[in-house]
């Protein structure tokens, strides 16, 4: 550290030239983030100094992570769900597998998991010491139902499906997982990080929530498509006391156990998820998922238009393509299998789509 401290004036030149050098959302087309919505911005600022980890301290804040869950259950079809706002899929991922652990005490727990899960599940698999079963995909990147039989024993502790991929897009086979976890008696998380506030928004009705009587859990992130400042997720659970299984003790806190992985955690970007669904509500939050589904399928015309082919239609607003240059000054991002893979994010509006396939066609010029 300096000695003495530096002026203000310097100190800000200097961060505002580092933050230049960050991109502009105007040209990532790679990212599940987005600017945050105005109000998500505004309420953010109001709530800067609050912790989460102490509840008792700022009870009004708490009220906000509570009312957030209860309109994030409801929007999964089960009002009464227990949840707490994570810091995004990661921290709910790994959350879901403690909880899945904690319920079948076995000695060499496994648990099975697509292909396509996020890599959050590697690390939860090894913080944990839970052998991961992987799933191959369809042709379609969706879990293989056939497979998941023989990866199912009487050690494996929990079962994953992915509701909106983050390569593909696609929804796996939750009502398949949900009876099958039903029957073998597994405990089923769903990670709906991305198609949470995706999906419920779709003309087309996709199983994946609590309205399947096998789904024990579920991630969901208002980072994401919920336009709220980061970190904010959240993770929901049927059965409110699976939490009391993660209890530690808390002696010296306003309250006297807690359950969250983090000890500090932002009110301020829990407020800022509240306002935004609060603000657009089920109408604006609509009007915006349409926008990002009907550019998404824009760029998949216009990509094919120009030869390039799609990898798969998505069920969310993810574009896959097989093509393997980009124009200059755009940031896209590539699959493992090497396919081109675009988010249509709320900030990828349909200028930002024609430009780019304007681009994308002076290529060939
Ligand atoms: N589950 C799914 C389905 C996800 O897509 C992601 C993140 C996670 C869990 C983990 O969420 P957190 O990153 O909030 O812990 N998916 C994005 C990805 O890996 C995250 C991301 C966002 C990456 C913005 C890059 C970026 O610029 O692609």
């Amino acid at each position: 550290m300096r000695e003495v401290g530096c002026p203000e004036k310097i100190l800000f030149t200097f961060l505002s030239l580092k933050r230049q050098e960050d991109l502009g959302y105007q040209n990532i087309l790679s990212s599940m983030c987005t600017p945050p919505h105005p109000v998500a911005a505004r309420a953010h600022a109001m709530f800067l100094e609050t912790n989460l980890g102490d509840p008792g301290l700022f009870p009004g804040t708490a009220a906000l992570e509570r009312l957030l869950v209860q309109r994030l259950a409801a929007l999964m079809h089960l009002p009464e769900a227990g949840g707490y706002a994570t810091s995004g899929g990661t921290e709910s991922n790994i959350q879901a597998f403690r909880i899945a652990k904690k319920q079948k005490p076995v000695k060499f727990p496994n648990a099975v998991v697509p292909a396509s899960g996020h890599f959050s599940f590697q690390k939860a698999s090894d913080i944990l010491g839970v052998e991961t079963r992987t799933v191959p995909l369809d042709a379609e990147f969706r879990m293989d139902t056939e497979a998941i039989d023989d990866l199912v024993d009487k050690n494996t502790v929990a079962l994953i499906g992915v509701a909106g991929t983050t390569e593909y897009g696609v929804v796996d086979p939750i009502a398949h997982l949900s009876d099958l976890a039903l029957d073998r008696e597994i405990f089923l998380h769903v990670d709906a990080a991305f198609g949470g506030l995706v999906i419920p928004f779709l003309d087309r009705q996709i199983p994946f929530d609590f309205r399947l009587p096998g789904v024990d859990s579920i991630s969901i992130d208002p980072h994401k498509m919920g336009m709220s400042t980061i970190p904010a997720g959240c993770l929901l659970v049927r059965d409110p006391e699976y939490f009391s299984s993660l209890y530690v003790d808390t002696p010296y806190l306003t309250v006297k156990q807690e359950y969250t992985l983090a000890g500090t955690r932002p009110g301020a970007s829990v407020a800022a998820a509240f306002a935004v669904l609060e603000y657009l509500g089920m109408d604006g939050m609509r009007a915006v998922i349409t926008g990002c589904m009907e550019n998404c399928r824009r760029l998949i015309e216009g990509m094919e238009t120009l030869g390039y082919e799609r990898a798969v239609t998505p069920d969310v607003n993810v574009a896959t393509f097989s093509c393997d240059r980009a124009p200059a000054g755009w940031r896209v991002s590539k699959t493992r299998a090497g396919h081109m893979r675009i988010i249509c994010m709320p900030h990828v509006n349909r200028d930002v789509v024609e430009a780019f396939l304007g681009d994308m066609s002076d290529l060939d010029a």
